[in-house]
């Protein structure tokens, strides 16, 4: 858990971190990754625990971003996302996932915000994938208010987003009931009603890819979370139950995944609490394992390499 190598490279501080192990950072705590491969690169977006020793809560007040063109060697880049950047959100940087369009990177994120009880949605823009990055809309896009299924304040969390073959966007999120909606091609307003989404289990952290034809939905379910996952040919559903994708993690209450292709190979992004001494579900780190498909397109259980 000591391997991974880290440098700072020029004025911009720039790190770089050679991960040859899991968790792959190890000199702060991560989680809810999210990654976008953009070019010959992966783009890896994920939260910042900073929740202090000896206390038990979820601190977070930023997301942050790190690039690979070999998934060993990662660049940290100055910290281009900030609770502080979206003026009507209060704090809490949770989960978020990074999508281009037309030039433009979105991120999608998590926050609570400051007037209207409970988490929300807020939606950021870039020219790049690295940031920096400003609020696109001034306002959240998805509000405690606009989703009543649910009577807890944080079931608008963790959104998810894709972007299907024919160009329309669809955008999930939620805990305990997930959620989807159409977006325009501006990505920045919703394109229809909010709708439901029926899954076995689900508890929060929805994540949405396509390939060779299938829809995967994977989520935490059960609380501690195992991640499972659901398929479809329709990205409308109805999903069908697969099962376990990757068990509990052995100290921390939470998994949230991110999953990918990448240069020849899938991979499985995720966090644990396994950072010796002081890691767990308040300090977690994240953590990247090979994906293996079956030819009937299912995924095989990842088991971590890091417990
Ligand atoms: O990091 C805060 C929350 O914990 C996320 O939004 C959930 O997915 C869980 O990981």
């Amino acid at each position: 858990l000591t391997l991974s190598m880290i440098q700072l490279v020029g004025k911009a501080q720039e790190k770089i971190i050679t991960a040859t192990a899991n968790p792959i950072i190890t000199d702060k705590y991560t989680a809810d990754p999210a990654a976008y491969v953009y070019k010959d690169s992966v783009y890896l977006y994920t939260g910042h625990d900073v929740c202090p020793k000896g206390k038990d809560r979820y601190e977070m007040h930023e997301w942050l971003v790190y690039s690979s063109a070999d998934m060993v060697t990662w660049k940290e880049h100055p910290s281009p996302l900030n609770v502080k950047d979206f003026a009507w959100a209060k704090d809490d940087a949770w989960a978020s996932q990074v999508i281009e369009r037309d030039g433009k990177f979105y991120w999608y994120v998590a926050i609570s915000h400051g007037t209207i009880h409970g988490k929300s949605i807020g939606v950021a823009v870039a020219d790049n994938p690295r940031g920096p990055f400003k609020d696109a809309i001034g306002k959240a896009l998805i509000t405690n208010d606009m989703t009543t299924d649910v009577k807890i304040s944080w079931d608008d969390i963790d959104p998810t987003v894709i972007i299907d073959d024919d160009g329309q966007a669809y955008l999930f999120w939620g805990n305990q009931q997930c959620y989807y909606a159409k977006l325009k091609r501006n990505m920045i307003e919703l394109d229809g009603p909010i709708q439901k989404v029926t899954l076995t289990g689900f508890t929060e952290a929805p994540w949405v890819h396509k390939r060779k034809g299938w829809y995967y939905l994977s989520y935490a379910s059960g609380f501690p979370e195992k991640i499972v996952y659901a398929m479809s040919k329709n990205v409308n559903g109805p999903w069908e139950y697969k099962g376990i994708l990757n068990e509990v993690a052995g100290n921390s209450n939470t998994n949230h995944q991110a999953i990918i292709d990448f240069k020849g190979k899938s991979y499985f992004i995720y966090h644990n609490g396994a950072i010796n001494t002081d890691g767990g579900s308040y300090r977690r780190s994240v953590c990247i394992d090979y994906l293996n498909y079956n030819s009937d397109g299912t995924m095989k259980r990842v088991i971590m390499t890091s417990e």
